[in-house]
């Protein structure tokens, strides 16, 4: 990476492969969570049309476990970053588990919508759910059998993209962090960043569909080579 000096602006993009370590199934591994289920079966507006039990025991399920999972190392190091980092930082997570708040991460957007929510298709609400939607319950504001999961599907618009775009366009440093780079818009972000300047970072298990997007890319488990980046950072060294 370049001179640290020059970077002011951080732009964190993080997929399912730092919640990875924290026991978590990715999506596009073997056995992966999209090896049992097929994308189109599960997560689109047409699939919970079609057989809404099958998605909503898909969510049901993903739900429960996350909130037996912890952070790991990683997320604790993008905490720490977050909270000693002066200049411009913010996370951009497509994961919908809570492992980064749970860190302590304060400079989040959860693009994707998160596990812990549920939004009412009838009055549009959406609140705070640990609980299981197979069996229908209430939505607490309007009373209507309408919760879904707010999650973002494909075909859906993800959440906060002025935001997003921004910090994109204001960052210094773009770092990807555990994603494949297979679903957009978050797998162009770093185009846009790059095409504006900003030195671009892929950190990852192994070499992703995005790596030639990247100026720099490093190789190796989250809760190794993140922790190691941060500390980097932290020391203007890099
Ligand atoms: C939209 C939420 C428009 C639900 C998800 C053709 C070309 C281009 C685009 C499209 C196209 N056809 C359709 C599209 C658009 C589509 C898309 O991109 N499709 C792809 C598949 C081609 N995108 C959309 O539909 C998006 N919406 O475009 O809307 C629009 C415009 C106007 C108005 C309305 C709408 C919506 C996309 C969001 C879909 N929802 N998930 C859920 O979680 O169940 S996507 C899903 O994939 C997750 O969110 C996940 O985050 C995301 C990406 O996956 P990754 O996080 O990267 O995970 P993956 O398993 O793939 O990779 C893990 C990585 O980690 C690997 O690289 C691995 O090496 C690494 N790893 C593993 N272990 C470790 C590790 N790294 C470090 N350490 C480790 N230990």
């Amino acid at each position: 990476m370049g001179d640290m000096r020059e970077i002011r602006n951080i732009v964190i993009l993080t997929g399912a492969g730092i919640s990875a370590e924290s026991g978590i199934d990715t999506f596009r591994s073997e056995g992966g969570l999209w090896e049992q289920h097929r994308v189109e079966d599960v997560a689109t507006p047409e699939a919970f049309a079609r057989d809404p039990d099958l998605v909503l025991r898909f969510y049901d399920m993903r739900r429960e476990a996350i909130q037996t999972k912890q952070p790991n190392k990683a997320h604790d190091a993008l905490a720490r970053l977050d909270s000693a980092w002066q200049g411009g930082l913010l996370i951009v997570t497509q994961n919908v588990d809570d492992l980064h708040e749970r860190a302590g991460a304060k400079r989040l957007l959860h693009m994707h919508g998160e596990h812990l929510n549920a939004w009412c298709t009838a009055c549009d609400i959406r609140v705070p759910w640990i609980a299981s939607l197979i069996e229908r319950p209430p939505c607490p504001v309007c009373g209507m059998q309408a919760l879904r999961p707010d999650v973002v599907w494909f075909g859906e618009m993800p959440y906060g993209m002025d935001e997003i775009h921004a910090a994109v366009r204001n960052c210094d440093l773009f770092v990807s962090i555990g994603t494949s780079g297979a679903v957009y818009p978050a797998a162009g972000l770093v185009r846009i960043a790059r095409d504006l300047g900003a030195q671009t970072l892929e950190l990852n298990l192994e070499p992703s569909k995005g790596s030639p997007r990247f100026h720099e890319a490093r190789h190796g488990p989250a809760t190794v080579i993140v922790p190691a980046w941060v500390e980097e950072v932290l020391s203007g060294g890099g």
